[in-house]
């Protein structure tokens, strides 16, 4: 049964993953790096034969721009994945300093809805059904441009993408806390964008990326709320220590990761509708095997909430028994669940280490060889 669980599970590995990454310190460039969307999808093949519940992979525009997405779509078939949910881009160019679609110039507010548009169109060309928004959009100064207005100004971007999306495509929008807005971001936090998604109706949902909250904020509350309102449309995984880190899933904080498990499980959100996406960047890490690793560590917080006694808890949680309710929980947190997931690996024809397997392999041996020459993807590229 749990296995079962485990062997349905689906997470979405991000394109910008496999290219250079950093800080706006220092972008360091690592071997073997894909020189274009083409490469990123055969790295992110990769997760997938090892782990084999990677099948799918987001683009995010423009770094992955291609002139033919329908060939594009075709290599990820070839390769063994498909074309996951589209991230739209509407903070990296120079018109966008002063915000996007919520500009106080009604020409730069257009040029993002554009491109916001532009992905919907991508999301048709490759069979996405899924688009991502995120907005950087906000102000540094108090004062600085009318807070109130700039929600006018992006429920009415939202509102024209919402009426471009076809059937069976859907929008997630994301929130952050802060960066880069420093003084007031546009759509800072869940009541936010929960409050703009309700207002357009169902096609409009949440992305709670893990790393864009204030440090403290309990995450599984967010989670548990959205669900029970079906406003959870899916997950950007990262870990943070500080800020927006962008680290490995479960790498800072596993115990809040499966916390956040368990409130998927209970709120009926363990299902396809919930995309389950990593964000993340390899600054200095491998970045194959950083993927591998990630989907190991959802997997483990996943099998650990499987295993909650969910009726031993409830019948706790009655008697008002809070230290047994707590035991309950805290024996499934506590369980190896490596054995288990090792055994279901076997069972799915896969090595049971996957890390190992992949080092075995002798793939990244033969990129670092092969993607001589070209230009490296990058953050931004
Ligand atoms: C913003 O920090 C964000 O989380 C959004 O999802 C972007 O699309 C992504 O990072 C880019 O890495
Ligand atoms: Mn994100």
């Amino acid at each position: 049964m749990i296995k079962d669980m485990l062997r349905r599970q689906r997470i979405e590995t991000p394109s910008w993953a496999y290219g250079n990454s950093g800080t706006r310190f220092k972008v360091f460039a690592q071997q073997g790096v894909p020189r274009d969307p083409y490469e990123k999808l055969a790295d992110a093949a990769q997760v997938q034969v090892h782990t084999g519940v990677a099948p799918t992979v987001a683009l995010h525009i423009p770094w992955d721009k291609v002139d033919d997405y329908g060939d594009l779509a075709r290599h990820a078939a070839e390769v063994g994945v498909s074309i996951g949910a589209i991230n739209s881009n509407v903070f990296q160019d120079d018109d966008y300093m002063l915000g996007s679609v919520t500009h106080p110039d009604a020409r730069v507010r257009a040029k993002a809805l554009g491109h916001l548009l532009e992905c919907v169109d991508i999301m048709d060309q490759t069979g996405s059904d899924t688009l991502k928004l995120w907005f950087s959009d906000g102000t540094n100064y108090p004062g600085q441009d009318d807070i109130r207005a700039r929600q006018d100004r992006l429920a009415e971007a939202l509102s024209a993408v919402y009426e471009r999306l076809g059937e069976g495509q859907r929008f997630l929008l994301e929130y952050k806390l802060f960066e880069p807005a420093f003084y007031a971001t546009d759509v800072p936090d869940w009541g936010t964008a929960y409050a703009h998604c309700v207002k357009l109706g169902p096609k409009a949902q949440v992305v709670v990326d893990t790393g864009h909250h204030a440090p403290g904020t309990n995450i599984e509350f967010i989670v548990a709320f959205l669900l029970r309102e079906g406003k959870l449309g899916g997950f950007d995984f990262n870990s943070r220590f500080y800020a927006d880190d962008d680290l490995m899933v479960g790498a800072a904080d596993p115990f809040q990761l499966f916390r956040i498990m368990y409130e998927v499980i209970r709120g009926g959100g363990y299902t396809e509708e919930t995309a389950f996406m990593l964000d993340q960047c390899h600054n200095i890490e491998p970045k194959i095997a950083g993927q591998i690793r990630s989907v190991m560590n959802v997997q483990e917080a996943t099998a650990k909430a499987l295993l909650v006694d969910r009726d031993a808890l409830a019948g706790a949680q009655r008697e008002g028994d809070v230290l047994g309710a707590n035991a309950v929980f805290m024996d499934a947190y506590n369980t190896d669940v490596r054995p288990l997931l090792a055994e279901l690996r076997e069972e799915m024809g896969l090595a049971p280490d996957p890390m190992a397997a992949y080092a075995k392999s002798g793939y990244f041996q033969k990129i670092a060889a092969d993607r001589v020459g070209g230009a490296q993807a990058g953050w931004g590229a």
